[in-house]
């Protein structure tokens, strides 16, 4: 009885040590992973009033490279806060059942549209978004689109025009002496809910067809509308 005694023990210990290690990796795992949910960008207010109801503005900007932060090098969105500040953001709050002016600054050169679907302007007031106030209602994807901005569940669907100047930003956000194209374009939103939103030209650069990085993190190419009672 003694004998067995010893090695019951050692063996005790070992399993003890075994989910011991266990519970501290999967401790660990959970904490890493909450800590990737509980990151996401600042929500970014649309300018709204009560004395003008129905109505409210964004204003965006898309660069080539962020130029600060934890991927300096990715291309990136930013939101402007009510108060004239740059925000790295793609979270943006609008008004349910109101006209929302866009007004985007474009600082990006242009990138090849793989689907050219994603050209044509879509779910706009008149069907046309403005390029430095011309209007247009398609682009070429393999020359004239830096990025989209693009609502699938609205079907909206702006291509982003690109500056054709190679004097182009890299830090944001942008002053604008660098090359531009300030387009501006109109949609309509209808009862509150969250509405995913992204661009559909692969431009996440050195990412597997360029798919990954800012493509599909939230606050550079990706984000989120957020519909709510005005
Ligand atoms: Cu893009």
């Amino acid at each position: 009885v003694t004998v067995s005694a010893a090695p019951t023990s050692r063996f005790g210990w070992k399993l003890f040590a075994v989910l011991a290690t266990l519970a501290v990796v999967v401790a660990l795992y959970v904490w890493w992973v909450a800590g990737y949910l509980r990151v996401s960008p600042p929500t970014v207010p649309a300018t709204y009033t009560t004395s003008a109801p129905g109505v409210a503005r964004v204003t965006l900007q898309t660069v080539g490279s962020i130029g600060f932060g934890e991927h300096p090098t990715w291309v990136s969105y930013l939101a402007r806060e009510p108060n004239g500040q740059w925000v790295h953001s793609t979270v943006i709050k609008v008004p349910a059942d109101s006209l929302v002016h866009v007004t985007l600054y474009e600082y990006d050169g242009s990138t090849v549209l793989r689907n050219h679907f994603f050209g044509q302007v879509q779910g706009t007031a008149g069907g046309v978004a403005y390029a430095n106030g011309k209007p247009y209602t398609v682009l070429d994807g393999a020359t004239q689109v830096a990025h989209t901005f693009t609502i699938p569940d609205l079907d909206v669907n702006v291509p982003l025009y690109a500056p054709s100047s190679k004097n182009l930003c890299s830090v944001a956000p942008c002053d604008p002496k660098y090359a531009h194209t300030v387009i501006t374009f109109s949609f309509r939103t209808g009862a509150p809910a969250v509405y995913r939103w992204q661009c559909f030209i692969p431009c996440g650069l050195s990412f597997l067809y360029g798919n990954g990085g800012p493509m599909s993190t939230m606050g550079y190419m990706a984000g989120f509308l957020d519909v709510v009672k005005a």
